[in-house]
């Protein structure tokens, strides 16, 4: 890539030591992260998408890099998640696995997060969005009608505004500050993952209820906002969320906190809701993307991206605000609603033609759209191919912000800066993932190793969704796709990954 040095660009690339700022205290760049949820490698504009609109991403590629080897470390939510924010493996911790609503927080306090690292630095910190790593104390023993503890004000974020798990599961409220947001006295809340309470009706006896979207596998308890969910729940009220204003009410908030702001560093976590289930866009994105309302909620989510660049160009901090857009795993179509995601696919391919999707082992799960741009830092429209890892956040922001990372053996995570701004000399030698049910997959710029670990072949619960779990070691050349398994003939290879794999388990982190 062209990279046109500019004083600020060299002294960033140049001069970058592990523990030393970028900038002095005023120059410190923002930091925007955009985390999108279920969104495919193929699912955007800029990455291939054929028809679906999505012109802010688009521009917010045009000024920054897109990165084509850029993953996160699970084909899930929470695991990807938690090694976002904390620098390790969620293989390496017992319980990271997709969090329930009543899941208790799932990452120890004791531990250094992301949002530690920037606290540290002297910036404001505010997550925004879906949380889906637990909250309080006890797993199914949160009383939400008072303040929850721990929350993400314990792991370093100022502020927040976030779902408890995902937009699919009970309770269907957003929790400020600890409290549910709009709490109504009038209705108290209760929340269950075994029993249904009395008198309350379910998806699987009253679909009858279920007006806005029918169930198609799954998400048959609870019905909220005429939505079957999972798990079960009584009360809310007024507090309870529709899901067509979800993006509305979360970028609102992103905007507030970007503007109240603008005038120290600050680091925004904004978690987005969109392209998971239930997908029910605000009624004026319906019909879009003549997809159905998949494409009608990526249309949603690029319209929340530009509204946080829009805040961010009004308030005059654009150029010095480092925004990384990326996804917490690839695409599903039918992930257990009747919205026709699949039928009304067209051309558009969410993997981009990637094999297997959520869930799954395959490129599919994991390798997910990643565009980085900072106007000051970064020459405009590049494209890199360094393999990237989000098990990288941390240490890479800790470089960035000038604070120490906490010590290697309790991280994987390594300061990628020099990468994650779009240097091709600078790349991860492998990536790690992990597919639903554990499987691990090692990547080189050259090889895919899957790891030998039995498994049905397909999800075997409803989206139609090759899982890459075989028996026999799989390697695949990555000049192409993973349709050829090459293991039988390079068994050196093979050897040499199993190897560097073991070597990882083996690691001591604790
Ligand atoms: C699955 C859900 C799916 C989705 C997923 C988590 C069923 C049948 N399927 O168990 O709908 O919620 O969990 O997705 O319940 S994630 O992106 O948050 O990891
Ligand atoms: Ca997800």
């Amino acid at each position: 890539m062209n990279i046109e040095k500019t004083a600020f660009f060299s002294l960033a690339f140049m001069s970058l030591l592990p523990s030393q700022a970028v900038a002095d205290e005023t120059e410190k760049p923002n930091v925007l992260l955009i985390y999108a949820d279920d969104l495919g490698y193929g699912d955007v504009g800029c990455y291939g998408a054929p028809t679906v609109p999505t012109p802010n991403i688009d521009s917010l590629r045009r000024q920054g890099v897109l990165f084509t080897n850029a993953y996160a470390t699970a084909s899930t939510s929470t695991p990807s998640r938690y090694s976002l924010l904390t620098g390790v493996y969620a293989w390496r911790r017992e319980g990271t696995d997709v969090a329930a609503g009543d899941a208790a927080m799932i990452i120890n306090h004791q531990n250094t997060t992301v949002a530690d690292v920037f606290k540290k630095s002297g910036y404001r910190t505010a997550v925004f969005g879906k949380w889906h790593l637990g909250l309080g104390a006890v797993t199914g023993k949160q009383n939400w009608n008072e303040r929850v503890s721990p929350s993400p004000a314990d792991l370093g974020f100022d502020e927040h505004y976030i779902m408890a798990a995902t937009a699919d599961r009970v309770p269907c409220v957003f929790i400020e500050d600890g409290v549910v947001a709009g709490y109504d006295s009038t209705a108290p809340i209760e929340v269950s993952y075994k029993t249904n309470f009395a008198g309350e009706p379910t998806g699987r006896e009253n679909p009858e209820l279920l007006y806005n979207l029918k169930s198609s596998h799954g998400h048959n308890m609870s019905i909220v906002n005429g939505i079957g969910r999972i798990g079960y729940m009584k009360g809310g009220g007024s507090a309870l969320w529709k899901d067509e204003n979800i993006a509305d009410s979360i970028t609102a908030r992103a905007v507030d906190f970007i503007r109240s702001n603008a005038d120290e560093p600050f680091f925004v976590y904004f978690a987005a809701n969109d392209v998971h289930v239930p997908r029910f866009p605000h009624p004026r994105f319906r019909g879009t993307s003549g997809m159905g309302l998949r494409g009608d909620a990526i249309v949603q989510f690029d319209w929340s991206v530009g509204r946080l660049v829009a805040a961010l160009r009004e308030c005059g901090i654009l150029d010095n605000t480092l925004i990384i857009l990326t996804s917490d795993n690839g695409p599903v179509t039918d992930d257990g609603y009747a919205d026709r995601a699949d039928e009304l696919l067209g051309s558009h391919k969410p993997t981009g033609g990637l094999r297997g999707g959520k869930y799954s082992a395959f490129e599919g799960g994991a390798r997910v759209p990643f565009i980085v741009s900072w106007p000051a830092v970064v020459p405009c429209g590049g494209e890199c191919g360094s393999l990237v890892s989000q098990v990288d956040f941390l240490p890479t922001m800790a470089a960035l912000v000038g604070v120490e990372a906490p010590a290697d053996s309790f991280i994987d995570g390594k300061n990628a800066l020099a990468a994650w701004l779009g240097d091709e000399n600078s790349s991860r030698e492998y990536v790690i993932t992990q597919a639903s049910n554990h499987t691990l997959t090692l990547r080189t710029a050259m090889w895919k190793y899957i790891e030998p670990k039995g498994g049905p072949a397909m999800v075997p619960w409803g989206p139609q969704i090759e899982t890459g779990y075989s028996l026999e070691p799989q390697l695949y050349d990555m000049r192409g796709y993973e349709y050829n398994n090459v293991a039988g003939s390079f068994p050196a290879v093979v050897n040499e990954m199993k190897q560097l794999m073991q070597a990882e388990k083996d690691k001591k982190t604790e």
